[in-house]
């Protein structure tokens, strides 16, 4: 086995090949680049390596600047994880002539499946299904429109350099393939300097299913089973599932079967997958093969107890694959959701920002994972891919493991970018993937479902950010007064002053759409909140971090977390932002405040005067403890002390007078 390995990726792929190395007592060399000196894979690894400026053209793509580092650290492998230069050919050559290895195929498998056109004709010699098409290299617009013609209607015209769903077009009949044909070329140009395409017949709602295959220097080539991959949006995958629910027996022993076949006819060796389109009846037909690591891998490994990356290790250091095929099998299922920095309100456009607060449900071996490149504090930089992490569940059963996502995604707490985990949310809890209904426009089809009118905060979430709002007052009076040599400045006496009761407090919060104004009531019967209506007695504490509220008769769990003006609430799954706008304290009209009253039973803490002395309107006089909080009496004018009737410690009973104040 490998000694020394360097990893030429960052983020969570970069992470998970890190930890799988130390496992194996493999020592690990990060390469990072400026955006990137900070970033939890250089701390993860044994040692790491600067590669250039945050562009990843200048970095991670950076493929002498990479293998400089490799050969300065004494790395024997570089595993590429996935994007970057995982499929590069020529950097898998490179590798191979600098006399190190990279882990994953043969530069000529990497050729082979790298033009789809190519790899299409490619498999239909090795028995592989493809869709009926035309796949050849002729590209005279009559021809290819003569084929179109032969496959009938409708038909898709795809870029040969292809994926990603560029270039292609759906032709529904012979008279707009003309057209069609040339705005394909056309992107086909632009994005892959290549015009050339193919035409197939176009299937409807198709299913994307992928099987894993592993093939090592002995020649053995076995698969691992399928994912499905259906639910993505605009050819990004949004949640991956293995096994792919409804598949038969036979049907997936027969996708296994050809994609070892597929892997077998160009040597594969390494991680690859075999990306099959399968129509709602379960006829299958090759895509294409991607020949890395993929990121959703991790649903593999859940349901096969087996660790890719370690096995990726084992074959690239020339070991035979350590099991047949008939000694693995599929046990229960997973599901995987990705969480991304993007907003879904906006079209998914990707948010960048510091991540304020970051909890991620917490890891429970074998049934919750969370694959993450970053930590509370990391930024999201537009430099990159905004996965923020992968989120993975176990159950015995699908029911078990939707279960299991739909309450991990609801511990999922982001603040700080806009992120896809309600929307992610929507989805598991939607009728359409509850109940396997899959193929890859579900999103589309589903989305007046996912994309809800807001119907905007409500008293639950507003008595939470006024609950929030005051404890956090509170603890900055606390904090005040412990660091202030004088603890009954001024700075510290406003909160004290505002949290006495028989006054009342008006918060005033906003949620980008307009204000609400909210009052929280003082009393001797505790705290109260009014929203434009009937009082709610209200109270909370807090336990393990979250605020426990009561407002009413209503109890809920909900976590607040503070960014600058902004009180982020997570409650049921549920993110809500409420500014707030500005914090006013008042009298109650019917105040005991001014009658020097204790407003309610208490102990006094302190008396801050002595007799005879001349105080000022609002100057502290006496604290009394109560409720657990303590209030600061101050005078309600000038005066004079003329007796003090309690001193510090004594009890005191609601509405007995605690001094007098004479008129100076
Ligand atoms: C198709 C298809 C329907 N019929 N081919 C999109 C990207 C590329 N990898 C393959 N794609 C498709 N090929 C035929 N003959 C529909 C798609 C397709 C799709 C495929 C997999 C996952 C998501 C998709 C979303 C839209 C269209």
């Amino acid at each position: 086995m490998f000694r020394k390995i360097l990893i030429a990726n960052r983020g969570e792929i970069a992470c998970r090949v890190i930890t799988a190395a130390r496992d194996m007592g493999i020592r690990t060399v990060a390469v990072y680049s400026d955006a990137d000196r900070d970033a939890r894979h250089v701390a993860l690894a044994d040692e790491a390596r600067r590669i250039g400026p945050p562009e990843a053209r200048a970095s991670y793509l950076n493929a002498e600047a990479i293998l400089a580092a490799a050969r300065d650290t004494g790395a024997e492998a570089i595993h590429p994880g996935y994007g970057f230069l995982s499929e590069n050919e020529g950097f898998a050559a490179a590798c191979a002539k600098a006399g190190i290895v990279f882990i994953g195929p043969s530069p000529e498998a990497i050729a082979a499946m790298g033009d789809k056109s190519a790899a299409k004709r490619l498999m239909e010699k090795a028995g592989v299904p493809l869709v009926p098409g035309y796949h050849g290299e002729m590209q005279d617009p009559a021809i290819l429109q003569k084929e179109a013609d032969k496959i009938g209607y409708p038909v898709l015209i795809k870029a040969s350099a292809g994926g990603g769903g560029k270039g292609m077009r759906i032709v529904a009949e012979a008279k707009g393939f003309p057209a069609a044909l040339e705005s394909a070329k056309r992107e086909a140009k632009a994005s892959f300097g290549d015009e050339r395409v193919l035409v197939e017949r176009y299937l409807e709602r198709p299913r994307h299913i992928e099987v894993q295959v592993f093939g090592d220097t002995q020649g053995n080539v076995v698969y691992l089973f399928e994912r499905d991959c259906s639910v993505q949006r605009r050819h990004q995958k949004v949640l991956e599932e293995a096994p792919a629910p409804g598949l038969s027996e036979k049907r997936r022993t027969e996708m296994g079967q050809t994609a070892v076949a597929a892997a077998k006819s160009i040597r594969y060796t390494g991680a690859g997958t075999v990306e099959f389109i399968a129509g709602q009846n379960g006829t299958f037909y090759f895509m294409e093969m991607n020949t890395r690591l993929q990121v959703e891998h991790p649903v593999t490994e859940l349901i096969t107890g087996i660790d890719l990356v370690k096995l990726q290790f084992a074959i690239a250091a020339g070991d035979p694959i350590p099991f047949r095929q008939d000694q693995i099998q599929i046990r229960g299922h997973a599901i995987e959701a990705r969480i991304y920095a993007e907003n879904p309100a906006k079209g998914f456009l990707p948010s960048t920002g510091t991540l304020r607060h970051l909890r991620a449900p917490e890891d429970l071996p074998g049934q919750v994972r969370v694959d993450t490149g970053v930590r509370q504090g990391d930024a999201i930089t537009p430099h990159y891919d905004p996965m923020i992490a992968k989120l993975v569940v176990w159950g015995e059963d699908r029911a078990i493991a939707l279960g299991r996502m739909r309450a991990a995604l609801a511990a999922y707490e982001i603040v700080g970018v806009s992120t896809n985990v309600e929307f992610l949310s929507r989805v598991v809890a939607g009728k359409a993937f509850s109940s396997a209904d899959l193929d890859t426009g579900l999103i589309e089809r589903c989305r007046a479902e996912l994309f809800p009118e807001d119907a905007g905060p409500d008293d639950l979430d507003f008595a939470a950010a006024a609950l929030a709002e005051l404890r956090s007052e509170q603890a900055q009076a606390a904090t005040g007064a412990r660091i202030s040599a004088d603890p009954h400045s001024p700075w510290n006496i406003v909160d004290g002053w505002r949290l006495n009761l028989g006054s009342h407090h008006e918060l005033v919060f906003a949620d980008g759409e307009r204000n609400y104004p909210v009052q929280i009531h003082f009393t001797s019967a505790g705290l109260k909140f009014s929203r434009d209506g009937q009082a709610q007695s209200f109270a909370g504490q807090e336990e393990d971090g979250m605020l426990q509220v009561t407002l009413g008769n209503a109890t809920f769990r909900v976590r607040a977390v503070r960014d600058g003006a902004h009180w982020h609430l997570f409650r049921d799954g549920k993110h809500r932002v409420l500014a707030l706008q500005s914090a006013q304290t008042a009298p109650e009209p019917n105040s005991a405040i001014g009658t020097l009253a204790a407003p309610m039973p208490g102990k006094v803490l302190q008396v801050l005067v002595q007799q005879g002395a001349t105080v000022a309107k609002g100057a502290p006089l006496v604290i009394l403890e109560a409720m657990k909080m303590e209030h600061t009496i101050a005078a309600p004018r000038d005066g004079r002390v003329a007796e003090i009737h309690f001193k510090a410690g004594e009890q005191v009973n609601e509405g007995v007078e605690l001094l007098r104040l004479e008129a100076t």
